[in-house]
């Protein structure tokens, strides 16, 4: 197994990193730092070196060194540094890139709130609890939220769903309240339900533009203003992100839409079917070749002149909805009726911040019939996972809750479930006879994500065969702007699941939203089931299933493909079955 100087640095300066998180003094971790520097530097292959006998005359290499060097390049890997990587969560080490965040503050941070991962920590500085730790205030908190911000811009240049759609949703009120304004909407990638949003678009259909653009361009939180006609204005907001606004006419507000909601490779597809016809079509509608203008003031009535069924604008990619729209068989898309329940949540049992009867709140006054806890395991140490004790305890607190639902006369059901590590090793963290006590059982990666492709992949595969595992976790771990998932071979994986019946989460945290629509779609191909959950850690993250929802519609999944769909009974029978 060739590894180059680069990777060898990489992998020392790693181990120099995590060993400081766990506390290790400087001084000790001086020399894995310094063999990175030197490999790095090395003029020759150290491989060649090491063939040579030589490794001993390599700046840096004493003793210790040496072996390392020797094993990583006679097996590939080092026993030593995979234990490391067991120990301390990627997560952790990747808080290390923030600016302002040296070893000793990411343990501190990682033990006492049992934070894992870059948008944890932002989770935490959101709500406040990074300040309340020793020798950190409100300024501390502040600076670290802004570093975590610049880390994601630079990741891709475009921002989370989840950090746009909220601003989305408020500026839309504001304009509405323009004189003048009949409608307002948001166009663009963020109606399309993209995962990142490049800028956001606004249109607004009004009888007297000049007054919506002023409104505009006087909000509170603009950093400069791009462009101010008295139709179009652009604005680029503190956070960084670009507006654009358009002003059109009431009667034009359906080819307006469909223009501004793209994607421009669908609405070159639409094109040069009106072309076909004889037919030009702009923002303001169709014009024949003698010049008469034909308006649209819905997308329906738009898309019918022109053959097609009205499509959803998750589908609107070029990916076979024209076809589809043309031969009307469009996929009857999912919708948040459609779900009776979550199925991944946490509890105050392991990392969440609200008990299980807050939870079963929530999802009630969502309208769920169903709710499922999943507790982290008990390898998970600092999120305090449940030993089998503690999944024991936990039965008896969630059967109390159904007790007092039912005595309110209410129709639901709290479901125990856990979310079982799949350890490094491929292991399950609680024995079988454990998770056959659980409603349902869902298991996922956290740790050693960087594994290679069989590697991680036999691991995902060892929980699949797992009889009692019914669901497998934000399969791929990447994390938007942040880091790539594992390498996993998702052909065999997803055949795999399909064998065994093991339903395939996407995780609707706008973080994470894993599976991706891609994976999603190939999924359903092969003839996998899903659900969409949101892994919320209070009541209120329940709301990110929305985002977990556009993911799956632009998949093009169905709601039968869903388990979250079905009813309890149906459900719970599913589950029973071991494939
Ligand atoms: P984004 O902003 O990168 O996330 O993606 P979009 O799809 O929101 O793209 P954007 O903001 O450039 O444009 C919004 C929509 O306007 C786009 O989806 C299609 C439509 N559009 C129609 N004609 C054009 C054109 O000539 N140029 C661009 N850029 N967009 C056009
Ligand atoms: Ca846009
Ligand atoms: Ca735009
Ligand atoms: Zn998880």
């Amino acid at each position: 197994m060739a590894l180059s100087n680069q990777q060898l640095a990489a992998i020392f300066s790693d181990i120099a990193d995590r060993l400081e998180i766990q506390g290790e003094v400087v001084f000790k971790t001086r020399s894995y730092r310094v063999i990175s520097e030197n490999l790095a530097a090395l003029p020759r292959p150290v491989e060649d070196i090491w063939r040579e006998g030589k490794l001993n005359e390599v700046p840096g290499v004493g003793k210790a060194i040496h072996d390392k060097i020797d094993e990583l390049l006679r097996t590939g890997k080092l026993e030593f540094y995979e234990r490391l990587r067991a120990e301390v969560p990627d997560g952790v080490v990747d808080m290390l890139r923030v600016s302002g965040l040296g070893p000793k503050r990411v343990k501190e941070i990682w033990s006492t709130l049992g934070v894992m991962s870059l948008s944890e920590l932002e989770a935490a500085g959101k709500a406040g609890r990074l300040r309340g730790l020793p020798k950190m205030g409100e300024k501390t908190e502040l600076k670290i939220l802004a570093g975590i911000e610049s880390l994601k811009r630079r990741a891709t240049g475009r921002m989370r769903a989840g950090d746009v759609l909220p601003i989305a949703l408020q500026m839309r009120e504001v304009l509405r309240a323009a004189p003048g304004v009949l409608r307002v909407e948001y166009a663009g990638s963020l109606r399309r339900g993209r995962e990142t949003i490049g800028d956001l678009d606004f249109v607004a259909a009004t009888t007297d533009p000049a007054a919506v653009m002023s409104l505009f361009r006087s909000q509170p939180h603009i950093e400069e203003i791009l462009g101010a006609g008295e139709t179009k204005s652009s604005v680029r907001l503190q956070n960084g992100l670009q507006v654009d606004l358009r002003a059109i006419d009431p009667s034009v507000w359906g080819a307006a839409m469909q223009y501004f909601t793209g994607s421009q490779a669908h609405n070159i597809r639409v094109r040069e079917i009106a072309q076909k016809q004889k037919l030009s079509l702009n923002e303001y509608g169709l014009t024949a070749e003698d010049s008469t203008k034909l308006t649209f003031d819905t997308e329906e009535a738009l898309y019918a002149r022109l053959g097609m069924a009205w499509i959803p604008p998750e589908l609107r990619e070029d990916r076979g909805e024209i076809e589809a729209a043309q031969s009307g068989s469009l996929p009857r898309l999912i919708t948040r009726a459609d779900l009776r329940g979550d199925l991944q949540m946490h509890s105050t049992w392991s990392d969440g911040a609200a008990d299980v009867l807050t939870m079963a709140r929530g999802g009630i006054a969502l309208g769920y019939e169903y709710i499922l806890i999943t507790d982290h395991s008990q390898s998970l140490g600092i999120a305090n996972g449940l030993t089998p004790e503690r999944v024991r305890a936990q039965r008896k607190e969630i059967d109390a809750v159904n007790r007092q639902l039912a005595g309110e006369g209410l129709v639901f059901r709290v479901l125990q479930g856990v979310e079982v590590e799949i350890k490094s090793d491929g292991a399950i963290d609680l024995p079988d006879d454990m998770l056959a006590e659980l409603d349902l059982v869902q298991a996922s990666v956290h740790t050693s994500l960087a594994q290679p492709r069989e590697r991680i992949t036999e691991r995902a595969l060892n929980a699949i065969r797992n009889p009692h595992i019914d669901i497998l976790g934000h399969p791929s771990g990447r994390l938007i702007n942040e880091r790539e998932g594992g390498d996993f071979d998702w052909e065999a994986l997803f055949h795999a699941a399909a064998e065994h019946d093991v339903a395939l989460e996407i995780n609707a945290d706008p973080a994470r939203l894993d599976l991706n629509e891609t994976h999603a779609r190939r999924a359903v191909e092969l003839g996998c089931h899903l659900t969409i959950s949101t892994d919320a850690h209070h009541p209120g993250g329940l709301n990110q299933i929305v985002y977990g929802l556009s993911v799956a519609r632009r998949a093009w999944v169905t709601p039968e493909t869903v388990i979250n769909t079905w009813p309890l009974d149906k459900l719970l029978a599913w589950a029973a079955s071991e494939v």
